[in-house]
């Protein structure tokens, strides 16, 4: 049996996915959490690239992956953090739009189960796999664009037995591309962006639910680049901030947690976590300190121009570590009172 390589979110990193596929051996499948696009710089590039690998890929479809076909369809703007303007500009815009949209939602092989983001509690492996094929079936269907003007939105936002078709699909779609913090019975937070540290009392990470249905299988997932690389028996999280100037990951999947291989490289930062749009909005700890330490080094070589540039960013790391101190300091607080 061939290897299986599983590699976190490349979010259009195509310079750093190609770096990453040299240290692979050449026969190995690849198996791609989804996001392959979107923020980076060269999406169409990432996507080409991908699609030429051929059969040795099996992606999962991401929420940017489905932001790109909803754009495309004309039924979602763009934002204007987007880096998809390659692509929809492409002469074979719609073979590539066509690749993504034939792409599942979750794929279960070798007792690895692979999704973009999560899994509610409630579901086993097998009715993952279910759900995720009666999505898969709309986007392949003649009425997708239809299909995926209804997909978005935040409600319902927990599972039940019975709900009406288009609240399944798209409750289905939420918990596996978007799903990061959910209660212990499977409502959905889609507020939460922090990393793991950011549970409270009812909020824990997806992964984190009690009684958890697909405990017995591993789950493969990206998404959460907040919360780093994630190695437990059972649980394997891959998005380590590619984008963000972090690392890109791929692990050799094995039955046996000690038999796996991790495989990391650097990735230059190519957006800034402060920057415009989404961005703003991430608080992350890791970067802050990252910013920190970038304004440190240019303030001791006075830099001029440059530190001021940075000074700015580092102000900005400045503010969100006090107040993820305050945060933090409020929560000890809380816990002793409670
Ligand atoms: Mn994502």
């Amino acid at each position: 049996m061939r290897d299986i390589y599983a590699i976190g979110d490349l979010q259009g990193c195509q310079t750093s996915f190609e770096e990453l596929l040299a240290l692979l051996p050449q026969d190995a499948d690849l198996w791609l959490a989804g996001d392959l696009i979107n923020r980076g710089p060269r999406s169409l590039d990432t996507l080409r690239q991908v699609i030429a690998l051929g059969n040795r890929v099996t992606a999962v479809l991401g929420n940017h992956d489905l932001h790109l076909l909803a754009v495309a369809a004309g039924v979602r703007q763009a934002h204007g953090s987007d880096t998809l303007d390659d692509i929809l500009n492409a002469p074979d815009r719609d073979a590539l739009i066509d690749w993504v949209r034939h792409r599942p939602l979750a794929h279960f092989d070798r007792g690895h189960l692979m999704v973009h983001a999560g899994v509610l509690p409630q579901w086993d492996a097998a009715q993952v796999v279910t759900l995720a094929h009666d999505v898969e079936t709309q986007l392949r269907g003649p009425d997708w664009q239809t299909f995926l003007s209804r997909m978005f939105g935040n409600q319902p936002d927990q599972w039940r037995e019975g709900l009406p078709d288009e609240d399944r699909r798209r409750l289905t779609i939420n918990a596996l591309t978007r799903l990061r913090f959910c209660t212990a019975d499977g409502r959905i937070d889609f507020k939460l962006k922090e990393g793991a540290d950011a549970a409270t009392d009812d909020l824990k990470p997806w992964f984190d639910a009690p009684n958890r249905r697909t405990a017995d299988v591993t789950v493969v997932f990206g998404h959460w680049s907040a919360l780093g690389l994630v190695m437990r028996d059972r649980v394997l999280g891959l998005d380590t901030g590619c984008v963000w100037g972090g690392k890109l990951s791929a692990v050799k999947l094995a039955d046996a947690p000690a038999q796996r291989d991790l495989i990391q490289i650097d990735c230059p930062q190519v957006r800034d976590p402060f920057g415009s749009g989404d961005g703003k909005k991430r608080s992350k700890i890791k970067k802050s300190e990252k910013a920190e330490d970038a304004f440190k080094a240019a303030k001791e070589e006075k830099l001029g121009k440059s530190a001021r540039k940075i000074e700015k960013i580092g102000k900005n790391a400045e503010k969100r570590v006090k107040l993820e101190k305050v945060e933090k300091v409020e929560k000890t607080a809380k816990r002793k009172e409670a």
